[in-house]
């Protein structure tokens, strides 16, 4: 039984080993990339269980993401590997400032062979949380028709939805983004979003209005990522704003947001208060942005619990 299963297309991200703008850049490192990917890897290294739909080139790379989802741990039995469709790839401009720019080769993303009936119950009826994201369904319309198949065998299993808009606007416009993300946030159950993104969406700018907006429509737990400001969360009646935790160092933010969720989900399946999952989705967040890599920088619980303060780091 997983804990938490994802569905999303991942790619080969190839990091600069210089910063600058990428048409001067001539030596990139292979790494992998994909936002539920991500946060599956997460969820893995903080010891849940963690599972990943998709469907990846039935090439070197293909079997490089697969190999090293295994090695994560992940359950990949719904990763299937297809022919003539290449592997999704993304090339990364890092500047000096640290800001980053992505640019996806992904037109003909291996995902687009999958069809919504490809989708196995059984996986969903074993699972706690499915986590969903607006970049697979930015991808195309087809899978967007897959996401809201899982969407409904989630719910018909009493699996939570989680959620992260996650907004590419290199994928599709504002008006498409809006109209789609703004549909699935009725069956929500943790909302997990940039303030910036839910202001799209909604219209709305203030976070307590963003709230209560969300409020309206049902959604049990609502996380609002607001960057180096920290973030809000609503539950139950009670509303925290918990502080940011600061980076020792910031070198590449990309996979921050993937962190923080991975944090939350395992924080909400322990239990934790509020209070407690934000700081530890925060504590996340701040790791990773220390690390080069959408992935690489996501941590292992002791890690979390050292720098927390819970747990002593011995070094030799
Ligand atoms: O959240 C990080 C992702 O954006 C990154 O890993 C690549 O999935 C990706 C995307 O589509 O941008």
């Amino acid at each position: 039984m997983n804990d938490v299963i994802t569905i999303g297309d991942a790619m080969i991200a190839f990091n600069p080993v210089s910063t600058g703008p990428m048409k001067f850049v001539d030596s990139f490192k292979r790494n992998i990339g994909g936002a539920e990917l991500n946060v599956a890897i997460g969820c893995a290294r903080l010891g849940l269980k963690s599972g990943w739909i998709s469907r990846l080139g039935n090439d070197e790379f293909g079997h490089y993401i697969r190999n090293f989802a295994r090695g994560e741990g992940i359950d990949t039995t719904q990763v299937g590997l297809v022919d003539g469709y290449p592997t999704s790839l993304n090339f990364k401009e890092i500047m000096p400032d640290g800001s980053v720019r992505t640019f996806y080769y992904r037109e003909k993303s291996p995902t687009l062979t999958m069809r919504p009936e490809d989708l196995d119950e059984s996986f969903f009826k074993e699972a706690k949380i499915l986590h969903i994201t607006g970049i697979f369904p930015a991808i195309d319309p087809n899978n967007l028709a897959i996401t809201r198949r899982a969407i409904e065998l989630a719910k018909q299993h009493d699996v939570k939805i989680a959620f992260d808009p996650n907004i590419r606007l290199k994928l599709w416009s504002k008006e498409q983004a809006r109209e789609v993300l703004s549909s699935f946030l009725q069956d929500v159950d943790i909302l997990l979003s940039g303030v910036d993104e839910m202001e799209l969406i909604l219209g709305i700018s203030n976070p307590k209005d963003i709230i209560e907006a969300c409020k309206d429509k049902g959604i049990d737990y609502i996380v609002l990522k607001n960057g180096d400001k920290g973030s809000i969360g609503y539950h139950d009646g009670e509303t925290i704003e918990a502080d940011p935790v600061k980076a020792t160092k910031v070198v590449d933010t990309v996979g921050a947001g993937d962190g923080f969720d991975a944090g939350f989900l395992y924080s909400y399946l322990q239990g934790w208060s509020l209070e407690k999952s934000l700081h530890f989705a925060n504590t996340i967040g701040s790791m990773v942005v220390s690390v080069i890599g959408d992935n690489e920088g996501l941590p292992y619980l002791e890690h979390v619990l050292e720098r927390l303060g819970e747990k002593e780091r011995i070094e030799r």
